[in-house]
């Protein structure tokens, strides 16, 4: 048989340059100084009815409004250990979240409050276990960084990178034995593509067909490092051509692409025809956690990711499809009365009983 060697020109796409030095040659996923909507549409996105676009409004103004109450309450110290608010980063949740079924499957990184809230997490008890407090869904001894709630199907945040998405192949596998027809859904940075266990999981999952969506959200930086500085690979989303496996990059900040992107990855994989690789760029309008000094990005460069705000985006969206004024009123209004009553909820709620401090605690 012969073969004809693929020239390395054609298909490197590396990385390494400083912003400073793009535009760009095509290199999107490293880049620290590109807009999400500056991602080329690939694929069709259906427009979304009014109804659906307000929902997704609403619930990502909801966890823009929680995190920017636990943020100012992990400041005034009164959250214990850290605390990674995924501000900026919304759309990526809620767009996936109304493209999903409500039993399917979600792993996450220790950046989780938004998918938690999006799949359906009451918010008192959301704010609660991040306070550290009894009525938290895991009785508060998670916190921040360990939300899980399983009659959500959310199996649960990581704080080690990349540990989570092994996890959700797992649960997708469990799903293929026995025929449930639920999907695994799990998110990841941009920095976790470099942990080997990512790949292991991409091979298995695309050999088996397991019925996953891996999803990274590309926030451009892996805690206050710009990813240019570290990948040698410039496009992230064709990691996963490697692996025999679909793989598409979108314009995260766009609930209605992510949901469009979803759909169509959760459509792949309850027909049998294993997984897909969702990029959603984003960026992280604020610092990596709580107390993040952001000494390693500009002012100007949040401002300008600013303009793409991915509430500001289902906010246009609505009036360019026909809500009113006083129709996004009435939902800002509603929202405002959930936090308000969610975090007095959440702050009136008892400290865990010490009595209790082995419970549901695993040892061996
Ligand atoms: C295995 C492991 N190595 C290092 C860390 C320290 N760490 C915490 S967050 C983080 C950056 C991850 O970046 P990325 O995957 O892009 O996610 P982001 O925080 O940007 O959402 C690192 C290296 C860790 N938690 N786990
Ligand atoms: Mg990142």
């Amino acid at each position: 048989m012969n073969k004809t060697p693929v020239a390395l020109a054609e298909v490197s796409t590396s990385a390494g340059s400083p912003s400073a030095e793009l535009p760009f040659d095509g290199v999107i996923s490293t880049s620290t100084d590109f807009l999400p909507s500056q991602v080329a549409v690939s694929f069709d996105v259906p427009a979304l009815p009014v109804d659906t676009l307000s929902e997704m409004y609403r619930q990502a103004l909801l966890i823009r409004q929680v995190e920017e109450f636990l943020l100012q309450a992990a400041e005034q110290g009164k959250i214990g250990g850290a605390m990674h608010t995924a501000i900026g980063h919304e759309a990526n949740a809620v767009g996936a979240a109304a493209a999903l079924n409500p039993d399917d499957y979600l792993t996450c990184t220790y950046r989780g409050h938004h998918h938690g809230l999006a799949h359906g997490m009451d918010v008192g008890r959301a704010i609660a276990e991040v306070l550290g407090r009894a009525d938290g869904f895991a009785g508060g001894k998670g916190g921040s960084m360990h939300f899980v709630a399983p009659e959500h199907g959310m199996m649960g945040s990581n704080g080690i990178v990349a540990a989570q998405v092994p996890h959700a192949a797992g649960l997708a596998l469990a799903s293929q034995i026995r025929d449930e027809g639920r999907v695994a859904i799990t998110f990841f940075g941009d920095g976790a593509l470099f942990q080997g266990v990512m790949h292991e999981t991409f091979n298995m999952a695309s050999k088996w067909k397991l019925p996953v969506i891996f999803y990274c959200e590309n926030n451009r930086y892996s805690e206050m490092t710009p990813t240019w500085r570290t990948s040698s690979v410039g496009e992230f989303y064709l990691f996963a051509r490697a692996y025999g496996m679909e793989s598409v990059q979108i314009d995260g900040n766009d609930a209605e692409i992510v949901h469009a992107a979803v759909t169509e990855a959760a459509a792949r994989a309850r027909a049998g025809d294993g997984p897909t690789f969702i990029e959603g760029i984003t960026y992280r309008l604020a610092g990596h956690m709580a107390g993040d000094l952001e000494t390693y990005r500009s002012a100007e460069e949040i401002e300008e990711q600013r303009r793409h705000d991915p509430v500001l985006v289902l906010r246009n969206r609505l009036l360019e499809r026909g809500a009113s004024e006083a129709d996004i009123e009435k939902i800002d209004t509603a929202v405002a009365e959930t936090v308000a009553e969610a975090v007095a909820f959440a702050e009136a709620s008892p400290w865990p009983d010490p009595t209790e401090a082995y419970t549901d605690v695993y040892r061996t």
